[in-house]
């Protein structure tokens, strides 16, 4: 049975650290595709070059000619332009829409069969604009947000009880933003709700509160930390794992739950966007998205939420895409 074929689209920060991933977890052959010339052959030669010492098999290879994705399974995409001191929103959504409009065509017609899974800002908007483009069906196109998002509140949650994240499941749903929601209400801990072991804590429920809030609000503005400490460039290692994350429930068709960037068609009451919900990620890609009950204010935020996904698709839409 042949590997199989993982094409990375964009060598940047988080395409490196996919490729390193993806071959030391031997998920299968991987292809880096990007522009610039030689970028992509130097990383891919860097990681093939740890073959020996992580013990890996997979091939691990750069190109700029989209021929060399031919047949990929699994393509995950990363390409595009950060934002640059004078662009405008404006400007940098048409610059990024352009670059996705590329890789689209090109995928459509050198991976027709793949799953993709898209990281590139603005993830919303790509997202749309990539399936838009391929026409290809919503459960073989999804975003990465949810998975580090959640990755991230529940970090925060494990520092502030002082156990293991390990033990912590936490949600964080809607669009990849300042308006996505963390779902406090079930975040827990092995079962037991993080919010009364918050107010056992401080033995004081208003109290317990605030420290939620705070939690909630450091895990809304993560991406930013990160940016402000680094000076050049945002976040890539973790980007990457969440994405790998994904990778590896669709090709084990591990049907983990998942909250990712998804297609909706009447789920949550929402038609026709792509909003950050849980999913059964397996072998077809996006299964099932998985609905519950949300109470008044998690409907709210929600709503709000895609308010904001439903602009930023019509401002692409009045750029030209
Ligand atoms: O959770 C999330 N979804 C995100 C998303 C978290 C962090 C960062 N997120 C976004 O991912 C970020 O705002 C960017 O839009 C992407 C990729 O981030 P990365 O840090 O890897 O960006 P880089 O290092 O600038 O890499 C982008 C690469 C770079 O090598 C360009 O040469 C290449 O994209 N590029 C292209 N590749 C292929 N085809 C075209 N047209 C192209 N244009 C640029």
């Amino acid at each position: 049975m042949p590997r199989k074929k993982i094409a990375l689209i964009g060598g940047g920060q988080i395409g490196g650290v996919l490729a390193q991933l993806a071959a030391s977890r031997q998920l299968g052959d991987v292809v880096m595709f990007d522009i610039v010339e030689d970028l992509p052959q130097g990383k891919t030669l860097d990681v093939a070059e740890a073959a020996r010492v992580d013990g890996f098999d997979a091939n691990v290879t750069g190109t700029n000619d989209y021929k060399d994705i031919n047949g990929a399974d699994l393509v995950i995409i990363t390409a595009g332009l950060p934002r640059k001191p004078g662009m405008s929103r404006d400007d940098l959504l048409t610059t990024n829409a352009k670059i996705m409009k590329s890789v689209a065509e090109n995928v459509k017609q050198y991976a027709p069969n793949s799953i993709v899974i898209i990281i590139s800002n603005p993830l919303d908007a790509m997202v749309t604009l990539f399936k838009k483009i391929t026409g290809f069906p919503a459960n073989r196109v999804l975003g990465q947000a949810g998975v580090l998002d959640s990755s991230r509140f529940s970090t925060f949650i494990a520092w502030e009880l002082g156990v293991s994240v390990k033990d912590i499941n936490a949600m964080v749903l809607g669009g990849h933003g300042d308006t996505m929601v963390p779902i406090v209400r079930y975040a827990n801990i092995n079962g037991i709700p993080v919010m009364e072991q918050l107010e056992r804590k401080y033995n004081d429920k208003a109290k317990a509160k605030e420290v939620m809030k705070n939690l909630v609000e450091r895990t809304k503005m993560a991406g930013g930390e990160v940016v402000k400490l680094l000076k050049t460039g945002s976040a890539f290692y973790s980007p990457a794992s969440s994405a790998i994350a994904m990778a590896e429930s669709i090709l084990f068709d591990e049907k983990r739950v998942l909250p990712v960037c998804a297609y909706l068609n009447g789920e949550f009451g929402i038609n026709g966007y792509y909003v950050g919900v849980p999913a059964v990620l397996g072998s077809n890609g996006v299964e099932k998205v998985i609905e519950f009950e949300l109470d008044s204010e998690e409907r709210t935020l929600l709503d709000n939420s895609v308010s904001a996904v439903k602009t930023l698709v019509a401002d692409m839409e009045r750029l030209g895409f």
